[in-house]
């Protein structure tokens, strides 16, 4: 090839790479108007640093395939160098069990310490010397648990770290004191975090819940996954065989196949029954670390208010085949209060047009 040509091939791909980001530059992507109609695709992510890994599939196409690469890159650019290797399936630094106490009060100083250096605004994480396989939005329902996000953030942190994920924590809180709605949190959740990264796999968490043992990797797997398996509450075992509560991880594959979460059911109860019968409606099956692996410690709690148990929601569960291919993440309606950057997480505020 002489030189000349070569020349040509350079400028040629750097038009390329230009043009795709001056017609991204200019689509329609402001905050303007804080009503979210619907799950349309996210933006693309912010170019980040990729080990090239040829055993990596291209995505299959759930709506933002056009716009995003397999490594979260806008496709047409080209990977920045140097490049770093893949992280190891194992990650070498993990404790296994480990001590869990919520005796104490934690202040914020307290978890910002614990959290170690590293952490980018937003609670962003990406491994320093290796490239994460797994990008992972951590997405928590919330509303008056300051004290448990404390000591969630305190212990999570430092064991997502050493999982080496390439993370961010989303805290969504729903505005009001309405009815709460945990599945619909959820469900916002997914997609405010698909806003800001091109995460493939989610983890969905209740604050109050820790893991014991950091063997329990936060990543997704060929099945959905129940992670929170043994629960201390629950004498560390399931209190039923198609518990799916607390915590769990769906690739982002999976998670549209079932059509997200359930938004209809307000108040307490049954909406991780329904999660559970949509994954088996959808052929998958449920998989769960072994008991050891999967122990959890809860943080103790009175029962909020404005959460109070919905007798009309056990009734939903028969229906679920018939209702849940139109009330999911193809039917989410809510209006976008605030997104807030903190240190330790992303904070987003959400009106969920509750029942009056
Ligand atoms: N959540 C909030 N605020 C609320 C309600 C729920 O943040 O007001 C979130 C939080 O992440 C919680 C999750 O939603 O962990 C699930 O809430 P839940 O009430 O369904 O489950 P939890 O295990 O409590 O927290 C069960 C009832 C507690 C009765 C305790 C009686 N001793
Ligand atoms: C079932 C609920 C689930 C709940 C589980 C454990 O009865 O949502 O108990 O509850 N299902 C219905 O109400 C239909 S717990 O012991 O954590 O309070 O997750």
């Amino acid at each position: 090839m002489n030189k000349r040509y070569l020349r040509l091939l350079v400028v040629t791909a750097l038009l390329a790479v230009s043009y795709r980001v001056t017609v991204w530059m200019h689509d329609d992507h402001t905050d303007d108007d804080d009503t979210t109609t619907g799950f349309g695709s996210p933006p693309p992510p912010t170019p980040n640093r990729v080990a090239v890994d040829p055993s990596v599939e291209e995505d299959p196409g759930l709506g933002f395939s056009d716009e995003i690469n397999h490594l979260g890159l806008p496709r047409g650019s080209s990977p920045p160098l140097p490049h770093l290797p893949l992280c190891p399936s194992f990650p070498p630094k993990l404790e296994g069990p480990l001590r869990i106490e919520f005796d104490w009060t934690r202040t914020m100083d307290d978890v910002h310490k614990e959290s170690g250096p590293g952490l980018q605004e937003g609670g962003r994480f990406q491994p320093p010397d290796c490239i994460s396989q797994h990008k992972v939005a951590i997405i928590i329902p919330f509303r008056n648990r300051a004290q448990h996000l404390k000591h969630w953030l305190y212990y999570l942190h430092p064991i997502l770290k050493r999982q080496q994920l390439d993370y961010g924590v989303y805290v969504i809180h729903q505005h009001g004191n309405g009815t709460f709605n945990r599945a619909k949190l959820l469900n916002v959740g997914f997609v405010e975090a698909l806003k800001e990264y091109a995460y493939d796999c989610f983890v969905f968490s209740d604050v109050d819940l820790v893991p014991m043992n950091d063997r329990n990797i936060y990543r997704c797997h060929d099945q959905p996954r129940h992670l929170s398996a043994a629960m201390d509450k629950f004498g560390f075992r399931l209190p039923y065989k198609t518990y799916f509560g607390g915590v769990v991880s769906l690739s982002r594959e999976q998670y549209m196949r079932i059509n997200g979460f359930p938004n209809e059911f307000w108040g307490w109860g049954g909406e991780d029954d329904d999660m559970y019968s949509r994954v088996m409606y959808k052929k998958m099956e449920v998989s769960r670390p072994d008991n050891r692996v999967g122990m959890y410690k809860m943080v103790r709690h009175a029962r909020d208010l404005h959460n109070e148990e919905n007798p009309h929601n056990a009734g939903k569960l028969g229906l679920t085949r018939l209702t849940m291919d139109a009330d999911g993440i193809n039917s989410l309606r809510y209006t976008l209060k605030h997104v807030t950057k903190h240190a330790l997480y992303t904070m987003v505020t959400v009106d969920l047009h509750g029942p009056k």
